[in-house]
Protein backbone atom coordinates (compact mmCIF):
# COMPACT_ATOMS: atom_id res chain seq x y z
CA UNK A 1 0.00 0.00 0.00
CA UNK A 2 2.66 2.66 1.12
CA UNK A 3 4.81 1.85 -2.26
CA UNK A 4 1.59 2.59 -4.45
CA UNK A 5 0.87 5.30 -2.33
CA UNK A 6 4.04 6.64 -2.83
CA UNK A 7 3.92 6.17 -6.70
CA UNK A 8 1.15 8.25 -7.19
CA UNK A 9 2.66 10.92 -4.72
CA UNK A 10 5.49 10.93 -6.78
CA UNK A 11 3.67 10.94 -10.36
CA UNK A 12 1.62 14.11 -9.19
CA UNK A 13 4.96 15.64 -8.08
CA UNK A 14 7.40 15.15 -9.72
CA UNK A 15 8.63 16.82 -12.68
CA UNK A 16 10.53 16.12 -15.91
CA UNK A 17 13.96 17.59 -15.22
CA UNK A 18 15.81 18.86 -18.18
CA UNK A 19 19.23 20.26 -18.16
CA UNK A 20 20.36 23.36 -19.74
CA UNK A 21 23.64 24.67 -20.46
CA UNK A 22 24.35 28.46 -20.31
CA UNK A 23 27.95 28.90 -22.42
CA UNK A 24 29.49 32.32 -23.42
CA UNK A 25 33.02 33.78 -22.64
CA UNK A 26 34.14 35.38 -19.88
CA UNK A 27 31.98 38.45 -18.82
CA UNK A 28 29.05 38.03 -21.51
CA UNK A 29 26.68 38.03 -18.33
CA UNK A 30 26.10 34.14 -17.91
CA UNK A 31 26.08 34.75 -13.98
CA UNK A 32 24.16 37.88 -14.35
CA UNK A 33 21.45 36.08 -16.80
CA UNK A 34 20.94 32.79 -14.78
CA UNK A 35 19.99 35.12 -10.80
CA UNK A 36 17.89 37.18 -13.72
CA UNK A 37 16.58 33.85 -14.59
CA UNK A 38 15.74 32.76 -11.08
CA UNK A 39 14.39 35.92 -9.85
CA UNK A 40 11.96 36.37 -12.93
CA UNK A 41 10.57 32.78 -12.76
CA UNK A 42 10.70 31.43 -9.18
CA UNK A 43 8.27 33.65 -7.03
CA UNK A 44 9.52 35.01 -3.58
CA UNK A 45 13.37 34.69 -5.20
CA UNK A 46 15.07 37.78 -4.76
CA UNK A 47 17.88 37.41 -6.07
CA UNK A 48 21.25 38.29 -5.71
CA UNK A 49 22.09 41.83 -6.65
CA UNK A 50 23.99 42.03 -9.74
CA UNK A 51 26.84 44.01 -8.63
CA UNK A 52 27.55 41.62 -5.96
CA UNK A 53 28.07 38.75 -9.02
CA UNK A 54 31.72 37.77 -8.91
CA UNK A 55 33.63 35.70 -11.21
CA UNK A 56 32.71 32.28 -11.82
CA UNK A 57 35.36 29.38 -10.80
CA UNK A 58 33.59 26.01 -11.92
CA UNK A 59 30.21 26.24 -11.59
CA UNK A 60 26.56 27.98 -11.01
CA UNK A 61 23.64 25.57 -10.79
CA UNK A 62 20.21 27.13 -10.87
CA UNK A 63 16.67 25.12 -11.17
CA UNK A 64 13.90 26.85 -12.31
CA UNK A 65 10.33 25.15 -12.69
CA UNK A 66 8.39 26.96 -15.52
CA UNK A 67 5.50 25.61 -18.11
CA UNK A 68 5.35 22.19 -15.83
CA UNK A 69 8.76 20.98 -16.50
CA UNK A 70 11.91 21.52 -14.52
CA UNK A 71 14.86 23.13 -15.78
CA UNK A 72 18.42 22.67 -14.37
CA UNK A 73 20.62 25.70 -15.35
CA UNK A 74 24.38 24.78 -15.80
CA UNK A 75 26.34 27.78 -15.88
CA UNK A 76 29.47 27.23 -17.01
CA UNK A 77 33.04 29.17 -16.52
CA UNK A 78 34.06 31.18 -19.79
CA UNK A 79 37.69 31.43 -19.22
CA UNK A 80 39.78 29.94 -21.46
CA UNK A 81 41.13 26.86 -18.81
CA UNK A 82 37.71 26.23 -18.28
CA UNK A 83 36.56 26.26 -21.67
CA UNK A 84 37.76 22.35 -22.68
CA UNK A 85 35.16 21.09 -19.63
CA UNK A 86 32.04 22.29 -21.56
CA UNK A 87 32.44 19.16 -23.69
CA UNK A 88 31.98 16.91 -20.68
CA UNK A 89 28.22 18.42 -20.19
CA UNK A 90 27.42 18.09 -23.75
CA UNK A 91 25.87 15.03 -23.61
CA UNK A 92 23.90 15.54 -20.14
CA UNK A 93 22.12 18.74 -22.12
CA UNK A 94 19.23 19.59 -23.12
CA UNK A 95 19.42 23.05 -24.45
CA UNK A 96 22.07 25.30 -24.74
CA UNK A 97 21.74 29.00 -24.00
CA UNK A 98 25.06 31.10 -25.73
CA UNK A 99 25.53 34.43 -24.39
CA UNK A 100 27.34 37.66 -26.60
CA UNK A 101 28.31 40.55 -25.21
CA UNK A 102 27.10 42.40 -27.64
CA UNK A 103 29.09 45.71 -26.18
CA UNK A 104 32.19 44.19 -26.81
CA UNK A 105 33.26 44.78 -30.59
CA UNK A 106 36.32 43.34 -30.10
CA UNK A 107 35.75 39.97 -28.71
CA UNK A 108 33.15 39.02 -31.38
CA UNK A 109 35.56 37.30 -33.33
CA UNK A 110 36.82 35.08 -30.25
CA UNK A 111 33.28 34.60 -29.05
CA UNK A 112 32.29 33.61 -32.66
CA UNK A 113 35.29 30.85 -32.73
CA UNK A 114 34.02 29.36 -29.41
CA UNK A 115 30.98 29.10 -30.63
CA UNK A 116 31.62 27.46 -33.57
CA UNK A 117 33.54 25.19 -32.04
CA UNK A 118 30.65 24.02 -29.49
CA UNK A 119 27.70 23.60 -31.93
CA UNK A 120 30.63 21.22 -34.10
CA UNK A 121 30.09 18.89 -31.31
CA UNK A 122 28.39 15.78 -32.25
CA UNK A 123 26.97 15.14 -28.37
CA UNK A 124 25.12 18.63 -29.46
CA UNK A 125 23.68 17.56 -32.46
CA UNK A 126 19.70 18.63 -32.85
CA UNK A 127 19.67 20.29 -29.61
CA UNK A 128 17.71 23.59 -29.20
CA UNK A 129 20.15 26.73 -28.97
CA UNK A 130 19.30 29.96 -27.61
CA UNK A 131 21.82 32.90 -28.75
CA UNK A 132 21.37 36.21 -26.49
CA UNK A 133 22.70 39.18 -27.44
CA UNK A 134 23.12 40.74 -23.99
CA UNK A 135 23.82 43.47 -22.42
CA UNK A 136 21.41 45.55 -24.87
CA UNK A 137 20.68 48.16 -22.51
CA UNK A 138 24.34 49.80 -23.14
CA UNK A 139 23.38 52.18 -25.94
CA UNK A 140 26.74 51.72 -28.40
CA UNK A 141 25.94 47.46 -28.15
CA UNK A 142 25.62 46.34 -31.45
CA UNK A 143 22.07 45.45 -31.94
CA UNK A 144 20.36 42.24 -32.78
CA UNK A 145 20.24 42.83 -36.30
CA UNK A 146 23.66 43.19 -36.58
CA UNK A 147 24.59 40.03 -33.99
CA UNK A 148 22.10 37.92 -35.99
CA UNK A 149 24.15 37.34 -39.22
CA UNK A 150 27.10 37.01 -37.40
CA UNK A 151 26.20 33.71 -35.23
CA UNK A 152 23.89 32.11 -38.43
CA UNK A 153 27.03 32.14 -40.98
CA UNK A 154 27.69 28.34 -40.37
CA UNK A 155 24.34 27.00 -40.38
CA UNK A 156 25.57 23.68 -41.82
CA UNK A 157 26.75 23.62 -38.55
CA UNK A 158 23.44 24.61 -36.61
CA UNK A 159 21.64 22.17 -38.91
CA UNK A 160 18.13 21.29 -38.20
CA UNK A 161 18.06 22.20 -34.56
CA UNK A 162 15.61 25.26 -33.32
CA UNK A 163 17.77 28.10 -33.08
CA UNK A 164 16.81 31.43 -32.63
CA UNK A 165 18.99 35.14 -31.82
CA UNK A 166 17.40 37.16 -29.39
CA UNK A 167 18.17 40.67 -27.84
CA UNK A 168 18.28 40.92 -24.10
CA UNK A 169 19.75 42.82 -21.04
CA UNK A 170 20.36 40.26 -18.52
CA UNK A 171 20.71 43.58 -15.92
CA UNK A 172 17.52 44.65 -16.71
CA UNK A 173 16.29 41.68 -16.79
CA UNK A 174 14.28 42.64 -20.66
CA UNK A 175 13.72 39.47 -22.56
CA UNK A 176 14.96 37.40 -20.24
CA UNK A 177 11.73 35.05 -19.79
CA UNK A 178 10.34 35.37 -23.23
CA UNK A 179 13.83 33.74 -24.57
CA UNK A 180 13.06 30.86 -21.64
CA UNK A 181 9.67 29.73 -22.74
CA UNK A 182 10.85 29.86 -26.39
CA UNK A 183 13.44 26.74 -25.08
CA UNK A 184 10.64 25.49 -23.00
CA UNK A 185 8.31 24.54 -25.86
CA UNK A 186 11.86 23.45 -28.22
CA UNK A 187 13.23 21.33 -25.19
CA UNK A 188 9.50 19.69 -25.08
CA UNK A 189 9.31 19.07 -28.98
CA UNK A 190 12.74 17.65 -28.57
CA UNK A 191 12.06 15.42 -25.68
CA UNK A 192 11.51 12.24 -27.88
CA UNK A 193 15.46 12.71 -28.84
CA UNK A 194 16.48 14.36 -25.73
CA UNK A 195 14.55 12.53 -22.66
CA UNK A 196 14.33 14.10 -19.70
CA UNK A 197 16.37 12.80 -17.12
CA UNK A 198 15.08 10.41 -14.89
CA UNK A 199 15.24 11.40 -11.22
CA UNK A 200 15.84 7.53 -9.45
CA UNK A 201 19.35 7.71 -11.33
CA UNK A 202 20.24 10.94 -9.63
N1 LIG B 1 25.17 46.78 -18.84
C1 LIG B 1 25.06 45.46 -18.67
N2 LIG B 1 26.00 44.79 -17.99
C2 LIG B 1 25.84 43.45 -17.84
C3 LIG B 1 24.73 42.75 -18.39
N3 LIG B 1 24.87 41.44 -18.08
C4 LIG B 1 26.01 41.34 -17.37
N4 LIG B 1 26.59 42.55 -17.22
C5 LIG B 1 27.85 42.85 -16.51
O1 LIG B 1 28.91 42.17 -17.14
C6 LIG B 1 29.86 41.74 -16.17
C7 LIG B 1 30.06 40.23 -16.26
O2 LIG B 1 28.88 39.58 -15.89
P1 LIG B 1 28.87 38.06 -15.37
O3 LIG B 1 27.45 37.66 -15.20
O4 LIG B 1 29.78 37.89 -14.22
O5 LIG B 1 29.51 37.35 -16.65
P2 LIG B 1 29.99 35.83 -16.83
O6 LIG B 1 31.48 35.83 -16.70
O7 LIG B 1 29.58 35.45 -18.22
O8 LIG B 1 29.30 35.01 -15.77
C8 LIG B 1 29.32 42.18 -14.82
O9 LIG B 1 29.92 43.40 -14.49
C9 LIG B 1 27.83 42.36 -15.08
O10 LIG B 1 27.21 43.28 -14.22
C10 LIG B 1 23.74 43.51 -19.11
O11 LIG B 1 22.75 43.01 -19.63
N5 LIG B 1 23.98 44.86 -19.22
MG1 LIG C 1 30.04 33.84 -14.30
Amino acid sequence: MYSLVYGFYKHMVQKDEFCVLILGLDNAGKTTYLEAAKTKLTKNYSGIHPTKITTTVGLNIGKVDVAGIRLNFWDLGGQNELQSLWDKYYEESHAIIYIVDSSDRERMDESKDIFDKMIASENLKGIPLLVLANKQDIPECMGVREVKPIFNKNSHLIGKRDCMVMPISALTGDGVDEGIRWLVDCIKRNAYLRPPRNQEEM
